[in-house]
């Protein structure tokens, strides 16, 4: 699950760690390594805006400067990934998936992350909502690098990180389940790390 794998800013030391903040196999690293199945997308980096399509009373759509005029929030969370790293306290800024439904009626069933690239993430609107997700265009302060997914990225910290898609463009929210990129190679449908849940009947 791993093709590319880089080392990045330096953070929290493992002994520091504490062990209730790390989920089951679970080791913290002080990398933030690149983890992509495929190469980063260099189309039209600086004129993407964010769309939000499929069950909704109607489609919703921001420009790049659109998108950023939007109220945003910096957090910082614990990530995940299910190859077995956590980095503890990375922090973020970004604009919840609350704002970008704010008032939209929806019958979805599963909301799908698109991105360029074709690699694709879906989880249940109760997953994504309730300030559990947000894209991200920010990490530790800086606009987030074009290997962690820049743009923007979805962040959702309470599942394992690939449901977290590099390069979002927009939401479609579905009537049914599609498996995204990874569910359909196998792994857990709902990523739970402190269920442990990496692969599909765990
Ligand atoms: N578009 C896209 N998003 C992706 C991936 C990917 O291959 N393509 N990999 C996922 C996986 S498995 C992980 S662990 C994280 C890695 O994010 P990072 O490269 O910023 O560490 O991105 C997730 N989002
Ligand atoms: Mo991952």
């Amino acid at each position: 699950m791993a093709p590319v794998v880089s080392r990045g800013f330096r953070g929290r030391r493992a002994a520091d760690a504490d062990p209730a903040r790390v989920p089951p196999g679970q080791y913290v690293t002080q990398d933030v390594p690149v983890l992509s199945a495929g190469p980063t997308p260099h189309t039209a980096l600086g004129s993407r805006g964010f769309s939000i399509a499929g069950e909704l009373d109607e489609p919703r759509g921001w420009t790049r400067e659109q998108f950023r005029a939007l109220p945003g929030e910096e957090i910082t969370r614990d990530i995940d990934c299910v190859t077995r790293w956590t980095k503890l306290d990375t922090v973020w800024r970004g604009v919840s998936v609350d704002t970008l439904l704010d008032g939209a009626a929806t019958s979805a069933a599963y909301v799908m992350a698109y991105p360029d690239g074709g690699y694709t993430t879906s989880l249940p609107p109760g997953d994504v909502t309730g300030g559990k997700a947000r894209v991200v265009f920010a990490y530790a302060g800086q606009p987030l690098a074009p290997g962690h997914g820049g743009p923007a990225r979805m962040l959702v910290p309470q599942h394992y990180f690939w449901t977290s898609a590099k390069w979002v463009r927009g939401l479609l929210l579905q009537p049914a389940g599609e498996p995204g990129f990874w569910e359909a190679n196998g792994y857990h449908n709902y990523a739970d790390p402190w269920q442990e849940q990496r692969y599909a009947g765990d």
